[in-house]
């Protein structure tokens, strides 16, 4: 083997072992805002490893410490725009993505915010299944996802929850891989919907969710699609 092809093989292996991220920009009116700049700097934010547990608090908002709220600032998003996360890479991993909000009370930077049953979600992107095509992933190696606040969304701040919950290696308990990240902002220009169902982070998963656990390279016989975990959508 070349030498070449060795360095080559070497790169490929490296990029493989490092193919974890973050979600540390939000973006708002279009503009992708700097890193930690609206997001809650996550514990992963060196490491870029995922939660895997879906019972630990970590899988609410995967902070770093009780600073991270504080640190972060507050974006103001009319509701009926469009908002999103850009990973620190692309989505190299195949998977389910999601949002939640949660109303923050007293404020989106207060570490008690998201605590109870207080998150809905408000967009999904599901796996594609056809019993031609198998599982497809038609988000996968995207670098951002975007997502429209619900124009009936009343006005106040909120923590918006973004997550992909990545399902190459899912086979087993615990092998999910969830990412995700909270962003700090306040609806203005809201609408008057009562979102819901609700439901709190963590208790919203099972370890054993059919979206959770699942073989995604060798589908049961008479499989008929990917069910997402958690709630139905709100859509306003
Ligand atoms: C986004 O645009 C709205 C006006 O529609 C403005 O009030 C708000 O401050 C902007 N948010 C950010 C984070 O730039
Ligand atoms: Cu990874």
């Amino acid at each position: 083997m070349s030498f070449t092809r060795l360095a080559f093989l070497s790169v490929l292996a490296l990029r493989v072992s490092l193919a974890h991220y973050t979600f540390p920009d939000l973006i708002v009116n279009g503009t992708v805002t700097s890193d930690w700049q609206y997001v809650r700097e996550t514990a992963n934010h060196y490491t870029n490893d995922p939660v895997t547990d879906v019972t630990s608090d970590a899988i609410r908002c995967y902070e770093l410490d009780s600073t991270s709220a504080g640190a972060a600032g507050i974006a103001t998003v009319a509701a009926g725009s469009t908002v999103g996360f850009k990973p620190n890479i692309d989505l190299y991993h195949p998977g389910y993505l999601s949002a939640y909000m949660s109303p923050a009370d007293p404020a989106a930077n207060s570490d008690d915010a998201g605590l109870g049953s207080t998150w809905f979600k408000i967009w999904e992107a599901n796996p594609q299944y056809s019993p031609e095509t198998g599982m497809t992933f038609p988000t996968q190696n995207e670098d951002q996802f975007t997502f429209t606040i619900p124009a009936a969304t009343p006005s106040g701040q909120y923590l918006l929850r973004g997550e992909q919950i990545a399902l190459h290696v899912a086979s087993s308990v615990g092998g999910a891989q969830f990412y995700l990240g909270c962003a700090q902002i306040n609806v203005v220009n809201g609408g008057n919907g009562t979102p819901g169902p609700t439901v709190a982070f963590p208790g919203a998963y099972s370890a054993t969710d059919p979206g959770i656990l699942i073989n995604i390279y060798a589908l049961p016989a008479g499989y008929t699609g990917y069910q997402a975990p958690g709630p139905a959508v709100w859509s306003g």
